[in-house]
């Protein structure tokens, strides 16, 4: 299943970010600034802060063959390695890299590779996928709520030709390609990859219609916006791109700048269905962003996600939104349903009144 991602946010996501990284702090095996854990033992690793179109604002940056020099050191951060195993691998609790073209990364050199090393694609699928994981552990996935993937998730990395990325649901891996951009350069391609895992390990074989490919196109562009919005909060990285705006820079290679992928804030509605499960999934990510806006990230994305899991493999948008407003309505009562019930209305979904 293709490619990629967006997102946005606010005050209310400010504050979910503080809450979420206090969680970070007090739980097993992670922390990453300060308290008894002590991150400095914590193998560091050099990252992109989402992405560099993103964190830097600049919509000239080209992939120029995957030079070094074609993105400035400004563009890259370090942040711990979270959950990793004994392994001296990129192996851990959430996720590890089964397999890759180049020499395999050393998370004790993960501080020196750039761009161009092919470590460097390994250390950032590591980063994001632990990122996204712990993002639904924040949010009570795994704990007070079922697990949403909660399982070290296999990825290979740069195998893939094409500039195209994928989740395998029959052997439950994702695969990123290597095509203009690469595609694990870009955090927003990760983390839509992972929310196809995320979707199957909810409902297997999850997607099996044409609306029901469009909420799992839908829902990895959302789920990268939301990881990646938590992210510049809780580690203070500068977003100076527009926040529904998904793979800014892997976009780069295919669209006019403003760079993106696709857009989670469009105006199309249930009769602009196309057939084709990315575009058509712009309907459905529009209605989960302002499910967003209105109920804060924290709470819209425990009802998004809870909801999931009694969406059927060949569910319709009637259907799936239907158990959206009901879990909104189980989970935080009328207020919160009328608030979901409104952002399908107007997508004009069928049934919701
Ligand atoms: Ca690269
Ligand atoms: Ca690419
Ligand atoms: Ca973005
Ligand atoms: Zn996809």
């Amino acid at each position: 299943m293709s490619r990629r991602i967006p997102r946005g946010l606010n005050a209310a996501a400010t504050a979910t970010a503080a809450a979420l990284t206090l969680v970070a702090l007090t739980g097993p095996a992670s922390a990453s600034g300060s308290g008894s854990a002590p991150a400095a033992a914590l193998p560091q690793a050099r990252i992109f802060m989402v992405n560099p179109v993103q964190s830097s604002g600049d919509q000239t940056l080209a992939d120029a063959k995957d030079a070094a020099d074609a993105v400035p050191a400004s563009a890259y951060t370090t942040a711990a390695l979270r959950n990793l195993d004994a392994s001296g691998r990129l192996s851990g609790r959430w996720v590890y890299v089964r397999s890759d073209t180049g020499a395999s990364a050393n998370p004790a050199d993960a501080t020196v590779y750039n761009r161009t090393d092919d470590q460097f694609e390994q250390v950032m699928a590591y980063f994001w996928v632990n990122e996204a994981q712990e993002y639904l552990q924040g949010l009570g996935f795994g704990t007070e709520l079922p697990g949403a993937n909660d399982r070290a998730q296999p990825v290979r990395i740069n195998q893939w030709g094409a500039d195209n990325s994928f989740f395998s649901d029959k052997k439950t891996e994702i695969r990123f390609g290597k095509g203009g951009v690469d595609d694990a350069e870009d955090a927003e391609v990760i983390v839509h990859e992972y929310g196809h895992a995320v979707h199957n390990a909810q409902v297997p074989g999850f997607g099996t219609s044409p609306e029901a490919g469009a909420i799992g196109e839908a829902f990895g562009d959302y789920l990268a916006v939301e990881v990646g919005a938590h992210a510049d909060a809780a580690y203070g990285w500068p977003r100076r791109a527009d926040l529904a705006c998904v793979a800014d820079w892997d976009a780069a290679s295919y669209s006019d700048a403003p760079h993106c992928l696709r857009r989670i804030d469009g105006n199309k509605v249930y009769a602009d269905l196309e057939g084709e499960v990315h575009a058509d999934g712009e309907i459905w990510s529009r209605a989960l962003f302002d499910i967003r806006n209105a109920l804060g990230a924290r709470t819209a994305d425990r009802i998004i996600v809870n909801a999931q899991f009694g969406f059927a493999p060949d569910t319709s948008f009637k259907d799936a939104a239907l158990t959206t407003v009901s879990t909104a309505q189980r989970m935080y009562g009328a207020n919160a349903a009328d608030a979901v019930r409104a952002a399908f209305k107007a997508r004009q979904i069928p049934g919701i009144q």
